[in-house]
């Protein structure tokens, strides 16, 4: 059968005749029988990627690339009259992560099953993903992201797991997304809900009665940042994806022929930060039920589980008060007590114990004591762990510690996203780099190829004007494709310094009003949800958007500068931004940006990246040369050493550089007060001014020259610019996911062995 009658043999009727909702749910169906051939035996070890979030994004577009059928559907569709592009404008997001760490799993996802690894993941189904964000006068407004249809990708299951809550038992349902990789084979998304969720409890936005377990408990993916209920919440959520999952594990090593003392041979589990991390004590539980006495249990489980650390950021760091242990997994609290006792033989260093003298019980302490390995996710982050941040249990444990540098998948952040660019790579290089990475190189050969560089100029411009398409019909924003794109996506955090942009915007727009202009326009574009409780990040957000208007209504700075805010920064927008930029923006605080995977994106799409000595632009900067990377600021021993005298003040800098007084000075000065709200830009303004706790003004004047830079490169050398960005693209290949989960495999999971 043609793919055009095996496709008509769904719908029941002649493709042309159907409507693109119809066709969606078509090739839906068509992408879950050919995703179920691939499925295969599992041998050995295999893998449970435990996460509380897979930012899995749209996955039509994406299962048809991997399995080989994206251009037959296209044409398919063509000869109909049907575009594959208004089909995918139908599915709707499932946007079940906050940001690079939700993302990664999904990428990992995708390594595991085009690498032939038997790894599936275990999560939550949320009903909502992360919140849809709107502008309403120039402030965040939050609403539910709903992306759960009446047919989706997760299909319910028979199988279901008793979950004893705060004394109270519940049923745990799985429902099982199919995970297909490039060319590879099957592997499973195992995800958990409750059959009681009630979708008519939402109102006012994003707003639900907390008490209600059993109707609100996968209702939403929690924002990385909320109050006292919502924190509760998380702990009831934590335990039902762990205990779940721990039964779903040690079902499927039964069946299997898995005795439970072989677990470990059965089973690697990685524990994705530390919202997993009941999973141990879980384990050590079930285990018991089994007959498994506790020592025996422990060491099991440390032979089964790995922890990866995301974060040195101490507020991001899970400390769970034991009050609220004792109120919702009774049953876990006289393990964790046994654990934390067993810890204590090991060290006499108080901070090392995982219940500490306050009674908050340590998430990461249990981790790196009871699994066998702990890594952070770039060579820098890996460093701070071991050398401050952990060194207390990088003492205790040197054979634990290992770093795994991130990595993203190109099959999506590539063959999908930037078609026109795939193209032309394969015209010069052949089409080994779609599997192996490395042969991105060869693109050498060619960097001082003019006719090479043109056609890589010509696919940026194309690219671009996709964007300022979509950007039109979306946003309402003209933007001219002449300018240098400058973007900036990413949750929006102080640490990673959205603010620093800001401050350079307005430092330009007096600079245009004084007539000294810049090398080139700019558009900066920025994309970024801030947690709804987050009140000074919705500042910033606020800020920008005000100074967008400000900048618009001025005709003499709009010629050059163009502020563009893009409402509702997902997976999704990330596919049309990443292609179209010139210049990346990965300006955090030197040590506190773990590792950052947008920045390997945008290389990837042939961008520059402009950005700090921090998480993995350091192996960026490794892999192209510093001609070709602008970086600036401080390094990371400078901003930790600040931190541990302690003597940063920021008033100091405010009154020792005139630019940097001007520019805050105009936050709530009578341009902005016109266009926004006294009150976020007078809170933003004091912040900086009084707090300024990520060293934003240190780093300015740096970070204004070395933009400067970048534009006049770009404006006056563009061949010297186009070389720089082949370069980019062809050393993006070691940022392949592919390569991050090879060296998984190999250092921690051994997989089918
Ligand atoms: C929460 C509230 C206020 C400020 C910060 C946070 C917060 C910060 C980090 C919460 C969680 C955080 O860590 C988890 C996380 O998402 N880490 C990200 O993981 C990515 C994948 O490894 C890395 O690329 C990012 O650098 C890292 O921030």
């Amino acid at each position: 059968m043609s793919f055009t009658e095996t496709l008509q043999s769904i719908t029941g009727k002649l493709l042309a005749d159907c409507t693109d909702q119809e066709l969606y749910l078509a090739l839906l169906e068509l992408v879950r029988q050919k995703s179920a051939d691939r499925v295969q035996p599992v041998t050995g070890r295999k893998l449970y990627y435990i996460s509380a979030e897979f930012l899995i994004g749209k996955l039509l577009s994406n299962n048809l690339i991997n399995l080989g059928l994206y251009d037959e559907a296209r044409s398919a569709l063509a000869a109909a009259g049907k575009r594959l592009s208004d089909i995918e404008e139908v599915e709707p997001e499932p946007s079940l992560g906050n940001g690079g760490l939700g993302r990664l799993a999904a990428c990992f996802l995708d390594s595991l099953a085009t690498l032939n690894l038997p790894g599936d993941g275990v999560g939550l189904r949320y009903h909502f993903g992360l919140f849809h964000q709107s502008f309403e006068d120039g402030v965040q407004n939050e609403k539910p992201d709903p992306w759960l249809t009446a047919h989706s990708w997760a299909e319910k299951t028979d199988t279901t797991y008793p979950v004893e809550l705060a004394g109270k038992e519940y049923t745990a349902r799985l429902y099982k997304l199919a995970v297909t990789g490039y060319e590879g084979r099957t592997n499973t998304l195992n995800l958990f809900d409750l059959d009681t969720i009630d979708e008519s409890i939402v109102h006012d936005g994003i707003a639900f009665d907390k008490t209600a377990i059993d109707k609100n408990l996968t209702l939403f993916l929690y924002p990385d940042d909320s109050d006292e209920a919502g924190r509760r919440l998380r702990v009831y959520q934590q335990y039902l994806m762990v205990s779940a999952g721990a039964q779903l594990i040690l079902a499927e090593c039964a069946a299997r022929g898995c005795n439970f003392h072989d677990l470990a041979d059965y089973a690697a589990i990685q524990i994705n930060d530390t919202h997993p991390s009941m999973v141990i004590p879980e384990l050590i539980r079930l285990l018991g039920e089994r007959g498994i006495e506790f020592e025996e249990a422990v060491e099991i489980v440390t032979k089964t589980c790995a922890y990866t650390n995301h974060t040195i950021l101490a507020e991001a760091l899970e400390k769970w008060p034991r009050a609220y242990l004792d109120a919702v997994v009774p049953q876990l609290m006289p393990i964790i007590e046994k654990l934390d006792a067993l810890a204590r033989t090991r060290t006499e260093d108080e901070s090392l114990a995982i219940i500490d003298k306050d009674d908050r019980v340590h998430m990461a302490h249990m981790d790196i004591h009871f699994t066998h390995s702990t890594n952070g996710v770039a060579a820098l982050h890996t460093e701070i762990l071991k050398n401050s941040e952990l060194h207390g249990f990088y003492e205790l444990y040197p054979e634990k510690f290992n770093n795994k540098t991130n990595g993203i998948t190109f099959r999506r952040w590539l063959l999908e996203c930037d078609p026109r660019l795939t193209a032309t790579l394969e015209k010069h290089i052949g089409s080994g780099f779609r599997k192996d990475a490395a042969e991105l190189e060869k693109l050498l050969a060619f960097a001082d190829d003019e006719t090479v560089l043109n056609e890589l100029t010509a696919v940026k411009k194309a690219n671009k004007e996709a964007l300022a398409d979509w950007l039109l019909h979306t946003q309402k924003v003209t933007v001219s494709t002449d300018a240098v794109f400058d973007i900036q996506s990413k949750r929006l955090h102080e640490y990673k310094r959205q603010q620093l942009n800001l401050l350079y915007l307005i430092h330009q727009y007096y600079e245009i009003k004084a007539g000294h202009l810049p090398a080139a326009p700019l558009v900066s574009i920025f994309g970024a949800k801030a947690a709804p409780a987050y009140t000074i990040a919705k500042d910033i957000i606020h800020a920008l958007l005000t100074l967008s208007k400000v900048i618009a209504a001025d005709p003499e700075v709009s010629k050059w500068l163009q502020v563009v805010f893009v409402e509702n920064y997902n997976v999704t927008a990330a596919e049309k931004l990443i292609p179209a930029c010139d210049l990346s923006e990965q300006i955090s605080l030197a040590s506190k940006e773990a590792s950052g995977t947008g920045n390997m994106k945008f290389m990837l799409n042939g961008a520059l990246t402009l950005g700090t000595m921090d998480g993995a632009n350091v192996e960026i900067s490794q892999q192209v040369g510093e001609e070709n990377i602008y970086i600036f600021g401080q390094t990371s021993d400078q901003v930790i050493h600040r931190y541990a005298v302690g003597d940063y003040d920021p008033a100091q800098w405010v009154e020792g550089d005139a630019n940097i007084r001007r520019a805050i000075s105009f936050l709530t000065g009578p341009e902005m007060l016109a266009a926004g709200h006294a009150e976020n830009l007078t809170r933003l303004h004091d912040e900086l001014i009084h707090k300024d706790w990520f060293q934003t003004l240190p780093d300015f004047n740096a970070y204004v020259v070395r933009k400067g830079q970048a534009l006049s490169d770009y404006a006056c050398d563009p061949m010297g610019w186009r070389r720089k960005c082949l370069v980019n693209i062809a050393k993006a290949g070691m940022f392949s996911s592919d390569r991050t989960i090879a060296e998984y495999d190999r250092d921690i999971w051994h997989l089918g062995k």
